[in-house]
């Protein structure tokens, strides 16, 4: 297809200052080697990250992004970082509704939707993170679900260049255990589906990544896919040779 791959790293709350040297020190020898990269490569460190990661990163090619915002451009949000502020320090990009926001700060689609509207307006590409529970793929719920996050979480100004998706089934985040090929492929058709309610046939255009326990030795089976545009790895992106066989699969 003509979209391009996307592999996207989110560090979560790792990493100091030394960790990001070397990571990015050595992403960026490595995809400065490519003659023609056939990927583009995302850096999402924790906010404290982004300045130093995007000065680092400046002229490898690769991108930085942020892994939340708030919904408004400035205000009284203590402890709070508007997409508006992730731009100014060298952001790209920022994941928004990621499943451990939508957990631990009780993110609903409503509040996922003003956040990736505002990474939007800002001129910051979201990444909108939707995918099931445990529960609701056992009683059979998963395609409805995502369809329900996808009406739910992606504004109306969305288009195939500001906004990818990511597909994380929950129960596969960080524990190892990873959905079958077949049902990422039935789940991202779907994804695709419903996005064209928005975006009509520029659908076609929109990336849609797979997260949830990439790894090396099974990057290859989701990257291989159709409708898979790329990955958000979460553990294995915080090293330098794992994250860079992933890219490697696409
Ligand atoms: C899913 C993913 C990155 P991990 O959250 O967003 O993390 O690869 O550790 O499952």
């Amino acid at each position: 297809s003509s979209r391009r791959p996307l592999i996207a790293g989110n560090w979560k709350m790792n990493g100091l200052r030394a960790d990001a040297d070397l990571l990015v020190s050595g992403l960026a020898a490595r995809y400065k080697a490519l003659s023609a990269p056939a990927f583009d490569m995302l850096l999402c460190p924790p906010a404290t990250l982004v300045a130093t990661v995007a000065a680092q990163a400046a002229g490898s090619g690769l991108k930085v992004g942020g892994q939340d915002c708030h919904r408004n451009e400035k205000g009284a949000h203590t402890g709070d970082i508007s997409a508006w502020m992730l731009r100014d320090i060298g952001a790209g990009y920022v994941i928004v509704g990621h499943s451990e926001r939508r957990q631990d700060h009780a993110e609903t689609n409503a509040v996922v939707k003003d956040k990736a509207q505002a990474a939007q307006a800002a001129g910051l590409v979201a990444v909108i993170c939707i995918g099931e529970t445990e529960a609701e793929r056992d009683r059979g719920e998963t395609l409805r679900v995502v369809a329900d996050q996808v009406r739910g979480s992606m504004p109306a100004g969305s288009t195939a260049e500001n906004t990818v998706l990511a597909y994380e089934p929950v129960w596969a985040i960080g524990t190892g255990r990873t959905p079958t090929p077949d049902d990422v492929a039935e789940v991202h058709a779907e994804i695709r589906k419903v996005a064209a309610e928005v975006l009509g046939s520029a659908a076609q255009q929109l990336k849609i990544l797979y997260g949830g326990s990439v790894k090396p030795s099974n990057a290859m089976e989701f990257l291989g896919l159709t409708d898979v545009d790329g990955a958000l790895v979460g553990g294995a992106s915080l090293k330098v040779d794992d994250f860079w066989a992933i890219a490697e699969a696409v």
